[in-house]
């Protein structure tokens, strides 16, 4: 729609920026933590960009102090980052580790002191491996009040300071990478199956996690955050407007529909039906979903890019394990699921260096999707950049970080015209951090951080890129200047 004059954005809009523990803590092994899944996996060779790990990552279990000195002096309102649950309980469900639980009580007492709010995610990725040696995590039921259970110890100690919280980050990408393309923990290769269910315990965990937090702090405001990737038809042919369909059932409504409403779409059901992919679920399974749903407060989305659904033959291109992790453009081959879609390159899109397509009316779009199917406040939870940075003389010019996020911005700011309730928007990331599968070098901070892929480089100081002064100016302008 087009409107002659932007409302812009809302006056308590939260301006933010995201991180995770695993990619910026570090301290694998100190003060108690058991270790995580990623401990273990970045260990076997070959699964990340030059055997990178995050076992001292940028340091910020040392240094948050220093990070959240720079969050106030930017002026940012809202500072995303996730808890370790093997911090919290080293084996998983046994003791809760308190020097693990002080740590996020003083990160939360820093922000709070420097009037950032502060928004936790339950759950990005790093699970004790404990629970795998126990029962191979998530493919396993058990996890279902193993997570509860981790999940009421955050509500319980930090409810009355952590009013946002986003349960499941990306539970699409985790469990398609783990246990379709093998590229996450466990590296389970084409286990459709057991994907399924993986996903449903998730998805009830999630549920039973919203419905514990609303009990214990019934004005917490809460959702997860989902990889939202839109599919453009490939063009006007009807199979491939299908192709589209398919692809949003199976790719993102799978998910959304899930949060939102507590069911899976019917014509995903019917699919995975017919291919006997369908999870088992219990009784009381409905139930617990569909309240879980009614009290959900927001989307959470990740938005990065768009793609391309266009028909794909039964013979047609399938998986094919692989992604560009290196930087090098143009490495990035075509995959998609035989008797569906497959998704081709789009060329009227520019990519990054890890060919992911910048489009920043997919951000718009995102949000008046959500709007229109779920009618929910939204929450943008991560957007943002990969690129190679310079380091110049403690200068770090990055104009075409701040170009790919004002374009994105101002499709926001459209979002919010269109009626949409956007709350909150994460950039991905504060300070450069880990990218769990290509190294150091994919950088996406307002901060540099001084180290590579070798664990012993760098200082790990602290330095601030010309995206930093920028995004201060549209915090302060309320995104009015960009
Ligand atoms: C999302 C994850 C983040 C982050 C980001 C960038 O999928 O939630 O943790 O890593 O993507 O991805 P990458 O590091 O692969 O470039």
């Amino acid at each position: 729609m087009y409107f002659e004059k932007s409302k812009g954005f809302p006056k308590d809009f939260l301006w933010g920026s995201a991180s995770a523990a695993y990619q910026v803590e570090g301290a694998w092994n100190e003060d108690g933590k058991g270790p995580s899944n990623w401990d273990e996996f970045v260990r076997i060779p070959g699964k990340t960009f030059k055997a990178t790990t995050g076992d001292k990552a940028v340091d910020h279990y040392h240094r948050y102090k220093e990070d959240v000195a720079l969050m106030a002096e930017m002026g940012l309102k809202t500072y995303r980052f996730s808890i370790s649950w093997p911090r919290i309980i080293p084996d998983g469900n046994g003791e809760v580790n308190e020097k693990g639980l002080q740590f996020y009580d003083d990160l939360i007492n820093e922000l709070v002191k420097n009037n950032i709010v502060p928004m936790v995610t339950v759950y990005h990725w790093d699970m004790p491996q404990a629970l795998e040696e126990q029962y191979h995590g998530w493919e396993s039921r058990r996890i279902v009040d193993d997570f509860v259970r981790y999940a009421k110890v955050l509500f319980e100690r930090y409810s009355d300071r952590v009013k946002h919280w986003i349960i499941m980050n990306e539970q699409n990408v985790f469990t398609g990478l783990g246990w379709n393309a093998g590229m996450h923990p466990p590296g389970k290769v084409d286990d459709q199956k057991m994907f399924y269910q993986v996903n449903h315990h998730a998805f009830m965990a999630h549920a039973k996690s919203v419905i514990a937090l609303k009990e214990i702090c019934p004005d917490a405001k809460v959702g997860s955050s989902f990889a939202f990737t839109p599919a453009y038809a490939f063009d006007r042919k009807p199979e491939n407007a299908m192709a589209k369909m398919d692809y949003d059932d199976l790719e993102n409504f799978y998910w959304m529909d899930m949060y939102a409403y507590g069911r899976y779409p019917r014509a995903a059901r019917a699919y995975l039906e017919s291919k006997d992919l369908m999870p088992v679920i219990e009784d009381e399974d409905e139930e617990i979903l569909k309240k879980a749903a009614s009290l959900i407060d927001f989307m959470g989305v990740n938005y990065y890019r768009t793609c391309v659904a266009e028909y794909n033959p039964i013979d047609g291109v399938g998986a094919t394990h692989e992604m560009n992790t290196t930087g090098k453009k143009g490495t990035a081959k075509v995959q998609g699921v035989p008797g569906l879609y497959k998704n081709p390159a789009n060329e009227f899109l520019p990519t990054t260096d890890w060919d992911w397509t910048i489009d920043p009316m997919g951000l718009r779009m995102c949000c008046r999707q959500i709007t229109s199917r779920y009618d929910l406040p939204i929450v943008i939870s991560e957007n943002g950049l990969g690129a190679f940075d310079k380091f110049e003389d403690g200068e770090i010019h990055d104009p075409y970080r701040i170009d790919y996020l004002k374009h994105h911005i101002e499709e926001l700011k459209k979002a919010c015209d269109d009626g949409c309730r956007v709350l909150a928007y994460c950039t991905w990331s504060y300070t450069d951090l880990l990218s769990w599968l290509n190294g150091y070098q994919k950088r996406y901070g307002f901060v540099y951080v001084d180290r590579e892929e070798d664990e012993n480089s760098g200082t790990l100081n602290r330095y601030k890129k010309d995206s930093y002064y920028w995004y201060k100016h549209v915090i302060e302008t309320n995104g009015e200047e960009l």
